[in-house]
């Protein structure tokens, strides 16, 4: 569909220490809906356009974690031995945020990686996701 050539196109960005969409968020140049901030990272409403409410990945809850400071890892594959406290922090932070959502019932957390795991923001970020049934696997 288009939608998935769009989702393609966007995963084939360099991955590279170009800005990303992340840092005007981080340092709120742009709107966006905050729904937790601590000193590492923050959790924000994913914005789901039409075209992802359309997507079979749209669920009625679709936050992300991301860190304030890049530091390199522009995607989790590019994770370093001093990069561990950060990414245990933002798992520990997913699990918090997804209980303030009301999320008991459960939920799925999910990093993109790279062209093949169509990665659009090389900024590291953790998808959450719940709020329905989910489905096993993903596309
Ligand atoms: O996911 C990147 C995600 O980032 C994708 O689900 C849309 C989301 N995104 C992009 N721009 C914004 C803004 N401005 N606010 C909130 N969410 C945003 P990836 O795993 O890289 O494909």
């Amino acid at each position: 569909s288009s939608e998935e050539r769009a989702a393609q196109a966007a995963a084939a960005q360099a991955d590279d220490d170009a800005p990303t969409i992340f840092d005007k968020i981080i340092a709120k140049q742009i709107k966006s809906d905050i729904i937790y901030e601590d000193d590492q990272c923050l959790a924000l409403r994913d914005i789901q356009p039409q075209a992802r409410a359309r997507a079979r990945m749209a669920a009625p809850v679709h936050f992300l974690v991301i860190p304030k400071h890049r530091d390199g890892l522009t995607r989790l594959s590019r994770a370093e031995e001093r990069h561990k406290a950060l990414l245990g922090h933002l798992l520990f932070v997913a699990q918090l945020v997804a209980k303030q959502e009301g999320l008991q019932p459960g939920f799925r957390v999910v990093i993109n990686d790279g062209p093949q795991g169509c990665q659009s923001v090389y900024h590291l970020h953790l998808h959450i996701m719940g709020g329905r049934q989910l489905s096993w696997p993903p596309g």
